[in-house]
Formats: C-alpha cells, structure tokens, sequence
C-alpha cells in the first residue's frame, strides 16, 4: 500500500491541474452542448435537465417573445441555434429562404407519436412535416381579471371582443392595466376578424384599416409586450390582456399559488380568434444537430411532452401523449378545443415579404401612436 504524505498529495493535484488544463487546451472531453431558442415560458425547466442527465449534453436555453424577433435572426442565419421554435404561417418563410433544412426522419423514430389531425393542419406549411416537429398549440383570446371587469364592465359580455375592441370599454379598463400583444402578424390578424374582414386579407387598406382602430385602442392601453403580461396579470398590475391561451392559464396559476385573491379567466371569444401551432426545425447552419435531433427525439416521448403541457398549459400534437395530460387541461375547451370551438378558430397564412413589410410598418405606427 502506498502512504502520501500531505506535500506528495498536494504536487499530485497540482499535476492532475495541469493535466486537465492541457486536455482542454487541446480540445479533450468538453461538454457537448445544444443550442435551442425558445419562446419564453413554454418549458418546464426540469425538463431541460432531465435530458442533461440522460444524454450528458449541456443545454443552453434562450429565449424570446414574438416571432417577428425570431425572424429577423433566422432569415439573417448565424444564429448558432440548433433548435428554433416558428409558428406554423412563419415557418414557410425560412424553408424558401432555405435557413433552416429538411429533417432526417431515421433519426426521429418518436414521430409516430405525431397527432394525425395536427399533422393534417400543419400541411399546407410544411408539406410531410419534412422540416418540422410540432411543439405546443394554442389560441389568442382575452384574460381578464374577473372581479376588476365585473366591477367596472357591470353586465358586459366577456366573451366578445367588443370587450377590448370597444375604445368606450377599454377607456374604463385603463386604470386597471391593459396589456395587448407586441406581435404584428397575430394582432392583426384578430383584429381584421373582429372588423369582419378576412384575418388573412392581403389587401393593404384592410390592414390600415385595423390599424386605425388600433390606434383609437392606444390611449387605453398600458404596455404593449408579449410576455410580461403573465406577472401583470396574476399580481394585479393587468385587469386585462389580449393574449395567448397557455401564458394567460399560466397567470390564472400563479395568482392561485400566490393565494393574492386574484382571479383570472380566459376566454376565446365568439366572433372567433387565432389558432397557432409553434414547430421545431433546425437551422441548415445549427452547430450541433446531432444533439438537435436527440432533443427532437426525446421531446416527442409521450412521457415528456405530457409533463411540457402540463406545466405550460398547452396542448401538445402528439397522440401518444394525451392519457398522460393533466385531467383539468385535457377537458378544458380553452386548451383541447372541442369541434364547436375549433370550428370558430382560424388559422393565419404566410405573407410574402412585400405584405409583410406593409404590416410591420402599420405596427410601428400603432406602437408609436402616429
Ligand atoms: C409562449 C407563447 C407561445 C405562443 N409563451 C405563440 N405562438
């Protein structure tokens, strides 16, 4: 047996130092690491370290809010994102562009897990669902804090849009906080309907159109922001939100466990709204895509992607996975829609670049109030 004295133990860690310095140096066993940009709010956290631990690759996870800040990188490439997360009428966009590329089906055997009936909605955008793995679907709708609404809305209906639409309603939710999405494409798409006119017109008018009544909203309105009206919402700072469903159910949650008497509700509303489905793809230049297909793999583990709904609040497109969704958000029309309400849902198309443009510029004008 060989006895160290403390001054040998203290040289032999020295060395073991210097040898592990080297090793990196010269580019020895390093962490493997996968780059996935998200949007916020739309991950169990625990998750992203269940798959570190399975697989022993290091998740950097980032995140943003609207698509049109996710576009602006994707179509600019270098991203160095392994995984990107579009919307179904943003998708096209990038495959034209070719930024991000076709998917290798042998490595994604979880794919059977796929919903046939999501798969079918997500064709016209992806034909084959060669170039993407749905994640999370949902709606846009209202959230609004019940008792704040009741008390200053005594007898208006919360299940329309004149709610938020009306400037004499919105004038006596202006004090209790008026939150409305940052997201040109989706704002202008619920407001073309509420106008009666087609959610997916490509006709500039109709756009300036919406804009004009956006622009009668903008006195009312506190903050335009994609995501921060979560907190708002559950603390009080919001009586009101235009928003996305799971984000808005995720308030309703957080003011419960904050046991602050805040009751939040959200509504899809009967003149109709968005229906989106948010993908996976990978961009042809991801630094690391074999780690993006493991993730890609794993995501679509029944196991998994239950636990990501139940802790986002969405609905999720795999089959397999339902039995495993919470009970509570599986019977929830507001998540799993039912026929009737699927059948008072649209779907926005892809615009080309020149319509984009337009739209981009009218909200701009809308945000800054001219
Ligand atoms: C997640 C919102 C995702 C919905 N916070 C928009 N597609």
């Amino acid at each position: 047996m060989t006895v160290f004295n403390s001054r040998t133990r203290r040289w032999a860690a020295v060395a073991l130092g210097v040898a592990a310095l080297a090793l990196s140096a010269c580019g020895g066993p390093k962490q493997e690491t996968l780059h996935i940009y998200n949007w916020s709010d739309y991950i169990d956290p625990a998750l992203l370290d269940q798959f570190t631990k399975e697989t022993g690759i290091k998740v950097q996870y980032d995140t943003f809010d609207s698509n049109e800040v996710l576009e602006t990188k994707i179509l600019t490439g270098g991203t160095g994102y392994d995984i990107v997360a579009p919307s179904n009428h943003n998708l096209p966009r990038y495959i034209t562009a070719k930024a991000i590329g076709p998917l290798d089906f042998g490595k994604l055997p979880g794919r059977k897990n796929l919903w046939p009936e999501l798969m079918a909605r997500m064709e016209p955008f992806d034909p084959g669902g060669k170039y993407s793995i749905p994640y999370m679907w949902g709606t846009m709708g209202i959230g609004y804090d019940k008792a704040e609404i009741a008390k200053r809305l005594p007898g208006v209906p919360v299940d329309s849009w004149d709610l938020v639409f009306k400037p004499e309603n919105l004038a006596k939710l202006k004090d209790c906080g008026v939150y409305v999405l940052d997201a040109s494409e989706d704002m202008f798409a619920v407001t073309l309907n509420y106008l009666g006119k087609d959610p997916n017109s490509t006709s500039v008018a109709d756009y300036e159109a919406a804009a004009a009544l956006l622009l009668k909203l903008r006195p009312y309105i506190t903050k335009f922001h994609s995501s921060e009206y979560i907190n708002a919402l559950a603390n009080g700072d919001a009586c009101v939100v235009i928003g996305y469903s799971g984000d808005i159910l995720q308030a309703a949650t957080r003011a419960e466990e904050a046991k602050n008497g805040v009751e939040i509700g959200y509504v899809i509303p009967k003149e109709g709204s968005q229906v989106w489905f948010d993908v996976f793809a990978i961009p042809v230049d991801a630094p690391n895509k074999d780690a993006a297909y493991r993730f890609l793999d794993f995501m679509l583990r029944p196991d998994v992607i239950a636990k990501a709904s139940n802790y986002t609040e969405y609905a999720n497109a795999n089959a397999a996975a339902t039995p495993l969704v919470d009970e509570e958000l599986r019977s929830n029309p507001n998540v799993y829609p039912t026929p009737e309400v699927f059948g008072r849902l649209f779907v926005t198309t892809t615009k080309d670049q020149a319509l984009l443009r337009e739209v981009n510029r009218l909200w701009s004008r809308v945000m800054s109030g001219q």
